[in-house]
């Protein structure tokens, strides 16, 4: 009786198994390889700039260059690049920043002179329109021209690759209208811009990339920033890998666009988180601008221009909340 029991359980535990694993979900295919990957740190170090640097492409930033990009000149006319910072501004992740204003005092004196100021609570380097140094990514422990990550973090700040190695920049500015190119205001939510959409987009322009530019790129998708915060950091549109490669190929001073990681994201690859974020700040040392504002440049169809950018001097810091200007 025992022996016939135990017969039966164990062929109704069989049954049992294989009806489980007739409904289990089939096992994802083996995973493809990764479509980038950070080179060995052969192919990285030392940088093009020599062991130690800790400027990158802000070497590029001569004197040559600044009188060549004031040539460009013409009528004097600012334009603005960048979004104020406060209220509806949109945020990446837990990011904030939260004024506290302080009415403060009447000072003594027949002239009844009033003072007031404000407390800021934010992370300076990575709000708004922003300028990404060098300290801000890393492959594993490694940073641009292998600093290591435990070796240059410190409790206040960066000792290495502190944005306040980044000079100011006045150089030659070029506006890449991708979304104008493809002929629409706003490149889809994940659209990943290609090698072909730059130089198409540039021959139609009628324009070449030289070595020192601020490479700035047009995917309309800063018409949502301010307005649809939410859909804005979801994904956008941006840079493709091979897209910043070859940006990257013609040495610009820096990569800007009006989206938040200047970018693709997600990825069209989902192994991959934020490449081009490597690819520039780790393995070239090339700073990336984002959350720019490119609406009024676009209107005005100004596509070459005087760049003027000068991230704030916060020792150690990651980046630089910014306000860049275009003069023309
Ligand atoms: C990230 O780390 C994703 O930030 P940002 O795009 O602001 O550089």
């Amino acid at each position: 009786m025992q022996r016939s029991a135990l017969y039966m359980s164990a062929v109704l535990s069989l049954f049992a198994a294989q009806a489980a694993q007739a409904q289990a979900p089939a096992q994802p295919a083996p995973a493809q390889a990764p479509t980038w990957a950070v080179p060995p740190e052969s192919a990285r170090c030392p940088s093009k700039w020599g062991a130690g640097d800790e400027k990158g492409s802000g070497n590029l930033m001569k004197p040559a260059l600044v009188l060549e990009a004031v040539k460009l000149i013409k009528t004097g006319e600012v334009v603005d690049l960048s979004h104020p910072l406060g209220l509806g501004m949109p945020f990446f992740g837990t990011r904030r920043f939260d004024v506290h204003l302080k009415r403060t005092f009447m000072n003594t004196g027949s002239n009844e002179r009033g003072s007031n100021e404000e407390m800021i609570l934010s992370e300076f380097g990575q709000v708004g329109t922003q300028f990404d140094g060098f300290a801000h990514q890393s492959w594993r422990n490694q940073h641009y021209n292998c600093f290591k990550t435990d070796e240059i973090s410190s409790r206040g700040g960066f000792t290495k690759l502190g944005v306040e190695n980044a000079p100011a920049f006045i150089t030659r500015g070029v506006l890449i209208d991708v979304a104008g190119f493809k002929g629409v205001e706003m490149l889809g939510d994940s659209y990943e811009v290609t090698v072909e959409d730059l130089q198409g987009a540039l021959k139609k322009q009628n324009l070449t990339l030289k070595e020192g530019d601020a490479v700035i790129v047009h995917t309309g998708w800063g018409k949502l920033y301010g307005k649809d915060n939410a859909r804005f950091v979801k994904s956008c549109p941006g840079l493709g890998v091979k897209a910043a490669e070859w940006l990257i190929s013609q040495s610009p001073v820096l990569l800007g666009s009006d989206n938040w990681p200047v970018e693709v994201a997600p990825n069209p690859d989902p192994q991959l988180s934020l490449p081009v974020h490597q690819l520039a700040l780790v393995v070239n040392g090339v700073h990336l601008l984002e959350n720019m504002k490119l609406d009024e440049l676009v209107a005005k169809n100004v596509q070459e221009f005087t760049f003027i950018l000068t991230p704030l001097k916060m020792k150690g810091a990651t980046g630089s909340t910014v306000a860049p200007i275009a003069v023309r």
